[in-house]
């Protein structure tokens, strides 16, 4: 089970990535083409996951060759929690991707990122009813001061735990 950092290009998701990894991170290159990513390792509770900086991506309908590997990058970790970062002063566009991704089924958590740009140009967002209708976890962030990522990995730990086999791996009771 891994993580990957999905969201449109541009939204942060770099930032996020080199905020919440320790050092051991390597960047690799998606076999077959030149699209590039980062790889990492962060600490989840007692396990350690790779987190994956995926390539920036509108849609889950490809229209290039790193949309082609951000899907197929989800499609490959079918249980994988999905951090997927949304620019707060582009909610809406980032709510579209978001959607997409919740429907695919993986575990979800939403980092509303570049808070501080949104405070500026006034934008509210009501992060309790936005978490609410999409019954995924919602945490504001500003990547660049590291804002809100001890919430963001908090509750990236919990939507590990709703994984069946996690839980029986915890509380016991398989032969
Ligand atoms: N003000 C502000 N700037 C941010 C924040 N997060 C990221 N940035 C800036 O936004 C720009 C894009 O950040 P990246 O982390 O490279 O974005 P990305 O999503 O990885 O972009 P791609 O890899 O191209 O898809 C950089 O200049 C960051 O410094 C934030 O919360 N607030
Ligand atoms: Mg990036």
């Amino acid at each position: 089970m891994n993580i990957l950092l999905m969201g449109h290009p541009n939204v942060g998701k770099s930032v996020v990535f080199n905020r919440i990894t320790g050092a051991n991170v390597s960047e690799s290159n998606y076999s077959g083409t030149t699209v590039d990513y980062a790889k990492g390792y962060v600490r989840v509770g007692h396990k350690e996951m790779e987190l994956i900086d995926v390539p920036g991506t509108f849609s889950l309908e490809p229209k290039d060759k790193a949309e082609e590997v951000a899907v197929k990058m989800l499609n490959e970790n079918k249980d994988s929690v999905v951090i997927c970062v949304i620019d707060s002063t582009k909610i809406e566009r980032g709510l579209y991707l978001a959607l997409e991704i919740i429907e695919m089924g993986n575990p979800v958590v939403i980092a509303l990122n570049m808070q501080d740009v949104a405070e500026d140009k006034n934008i509210q967002i009501n992060v309790e009813k936005l978490q609410k209708i999409l019954g995924v976890p919602v945490v504001s962030t500003i990547a660049v001061s590291g804002k809100g990522m001890k919430e963001l990995m908090f509750s990236v730990k919990k939507a590990t735990s709703s994984n069946i086999k996690d839980i029986v791996e915890n509380v016991g009771g398989n032969q």
